[in-house]
């Protein structure tokens, strides 16, 4: 069985999307990722805040950001290796609900601890705004808000369990979301806690 929830128009969530192996699976892969492409904290463009989550790659592309600002790389920041390979189950988790023609181009991992948030913006950074995102949970619960397109308007939040997939395309491309928090104690899956979040992106308009 498996359950599709549209929250908002272009906002889709599929509760419980990996089973508990498949959660175990992906983890395993990603340790893999991360070995090969280690976690860097990024900061804030200008004032160089450091974020709260984070972050590494895999794909073609990855995001990075620092004093110079947001933007896709094909290497990684400190040690300007290229990005590791996406593993296939984010692939197939792509062609299943991405609902778009052309394969994703960059997956960014974000771990966050039990104290990290990440404040509400909007994902503009990519030229192909017709693909959809999509993103995965893996770990502790996240309280996650979404709004609309301009930032102010009402706002929705929804609880993001591991195995839980969430699909933003057509309208919801460009809403403003984040996470409030973490809720620490509600998954097994990360030895340490915490939570890891995947979202599969098309960075490049895809050839005519
Ligand atoms: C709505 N990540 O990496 S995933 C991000 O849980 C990001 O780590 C959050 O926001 C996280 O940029 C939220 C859900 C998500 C991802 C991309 C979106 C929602 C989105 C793009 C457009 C609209
Ligand atoms: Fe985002």
């Amino acid at each position: 069985m498996t359950t599709r929830i549209e929250i908002a128009p272009g906002v889709v969530h599929h509760p419980g999307w990996l089973d508990r192996p498949a959660q175990e699976a992906l983890l395993a892969d990603l340790r893999a990722v991360v070995k090969a492409a280690p976690l860097f904290v990024p900061r804030m463009p200008r004032t160089g805040k450091p974020f709260s989550v984070r972050m590494s790659n895999c794909g073609a592309l990855g995001w990075v950001s620092d004093e110079k600002g947001y933007r896709y790389q094909p290497a990684h920041p400190e040690t300007g290796e290229p990005w590791p390979a996406m593993p296939d189950a984010l692939l197939a988790a792509w062609q299943a609900l991405g609902s778009y023609p052309h394969p994703p181009e960059a997956c960014l991992i974000n771990l966050y601890d039990a104290t990290a948030k990440m404040s509400l913006h909007q994902d503009r950074d990519e030229d192909d705004l017709n693909a959809p995102v999509l993103s995965l949970s893996l770990g502790d619960t996240a309280v996650f808000r979404v709004g609309g397109t301009s930032r102010g308007g009402r706002t929705v939040s929804l609880k993001l369990q591991s195995g839980d997939a969430l699909s933003f395309g057509g309208p919801a491309r460009l809403a403003f979301h984040g996470i409030d928090r973490i809720i620490a104690g509600t998954s097994t899956l990360l030895p340490q806690g915490g939570r890891i979040n995947l979202t599969l992106r098309r960075v490049t308009r895809p050839p005519p």
